[in-house]
């Protein structure tokens, strides 16, 4: 029986991770960081599993990290943990840098004082924002780097300290170049899960309008769920090795809207260009989707493409086979539509009960 340690348990993938772990009999330990508000809502149904078990350290600190590590004596790390929105590190780029970029090195390091290099593997979760201001369509293992944002950058550092402790140190040490991979797990602000949203509370008349930003850029959208299994699998190969891991088809941010609403019940038609593209419910006539200059990025990244030849061959990972853009988006769109149906629900049993208590008909 393995045990293995996750960084990041508490983010959408880290949380799919720790279920697929279980499920293959491994001892799972994750860590968490103190927070003065509940943020364990992804994997509140694992706490109590018998594998199941929770430290706190933050990739800042090297002692916790030492700490842990000690504790847990890892077969396999999987680094999950960072300051994950490429818009926001644009507002804090240095904790970016040093989460993003140092706390690799600190994991590394931690794993060789802790003398466990020649026995745990790492995982770390790179990411197809490396590619960045893209220098060619699709995107495999062999494409050039040009990172275009202090977390790409960052990112591009913990790609490239992984490859020398490798080399250096003998470690089994791999980076998983993942493209945009989202489920109804994902952050609200980054734009698939923004998208699903809206459109359930715009269906369900709780909001009327969605401001976003570069409508025209381009994904390659993958399912989560399925994108942690090759997490796995990278780790299982007999060497190490960096894999890409996409579905290999592209969509724009638009093409998503029109998918997500449509699953909402809304057939949206856009009109207009640039800061003035509006989305129009073809229904009623009105205005459900503006352009804000607020969402707009110093540097995009405009052309993501992944080209998983790789991982199909050696990983046996076939993109095919697994979650569809559609069936992605559809998943999603149910989920938050549920979730608004729920709000309303105990919105309405709140009002009612108001009124009740107003009218002394309970006490
Ligand atoms: P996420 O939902 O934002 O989760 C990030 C996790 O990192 C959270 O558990 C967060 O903890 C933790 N974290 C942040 N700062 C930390 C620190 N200083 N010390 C310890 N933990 C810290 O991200 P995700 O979508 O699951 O992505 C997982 C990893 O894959 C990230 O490294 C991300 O950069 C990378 N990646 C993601 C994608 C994608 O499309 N999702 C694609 C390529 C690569 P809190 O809950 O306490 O904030
Ligand atoms: O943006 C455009 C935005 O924030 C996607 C992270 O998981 O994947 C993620 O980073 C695109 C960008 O994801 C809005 O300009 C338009 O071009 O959903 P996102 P991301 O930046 O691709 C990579 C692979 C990671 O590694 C990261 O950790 O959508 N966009 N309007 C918008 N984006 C946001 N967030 N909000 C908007 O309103």
């Amino acid at each position: 029986m393995k045990t293995a340690l996750i960084t990041g348990i508490t983010g959408q993938d880290g949380s799919f991770l720790a279920e697929l772990l279980l499920e293959k009999g491994y001892d799972v330990h994750g860590t968490i960081r103190r927070s003065s508000v509940d943020y364990r809502e992804r994997i509140a149904h694992l706490e109590g599993h018998p594998k199941f078990h929770l430290h706190y350290a933050d990739l800042g600190d090297s002692m916790s990290i030492i700490q842990v590590l000690n504790k847990v004596k890892p077969d396999e790390v999987y680094n999950l943990a960072a300051q994950s929105h490429v818009q926001v590190s644009f507002d804090s780029p240095e904790f970016t840098a040093d989460v993003d970029a140092t706390g690799v090195l600190r994991l590394l390091e931690g794993i060789r004082q802790c003398g466990l290099a020649e026995t745990c593997r790492f995982y770390q979760a790179s990411t197809s924002e490396l590619y960045g201001k893209v220098e060619e369509v699709p995107q495999n293992e062999k494409t050039p780097f040009h990172p275009y944002s202090p977390y790409a950058v960052a990112k591009l550092y913990g790609f490239w300290i992984v490859k020398e402790y490798r080399e250096a140190y003998n470690m089994f040490a791999c980076s998983g170049i993942l493209f945009n991979h989202e489920s109804e797990r994902r952050g609200e602000t980054f734009v698939t899960r923004k998208i699903t949203l809206a459109a359930a509370r715009i269906a369900q008349g709780k909001q009327k309008k969605l401001l976003l930003g570069n409508l025209s850029s381009l994904r390659d959208w993958g399912y989560a769920k399925d994108y942690v299994e090759c997490m796995w699998l990278i780790l299982q190969q007999p060497k190490p090795e960096d894999f890409v891991i996409a579905t290999g088809e592209q969509h724009s941010v638009r093409e998503f809207c029109l998918y997500a609403f449509r699953r909402a019940g809304i057939e949206l038609e856009f009109v207009g260009e640039d800061e003035n593209e509006k989305g129009i419910d073809k229904a009623t006539g009105k205005v459900v989707i503006e352009v804000s200059p607020d969402f707009y990025r110093p540097t995009d990244v405009v052309n993501l493409w992944g080209d998983p030849t790789k991982a199909k061959e050696k990983l046996g990972w076939d993109p095919t086979k697994k979650t569809s853009f559609e069936q992605l988006v559809n998943l999603m769109v149910d989920a938050d539509m549920a979730k608004v149906a729920v709000e309303r629900a105990s919105e309405a049993v709140r009002t009612n009960l108001a009124e009740y208590l107003e009218k002394g008909i309970v006490k």
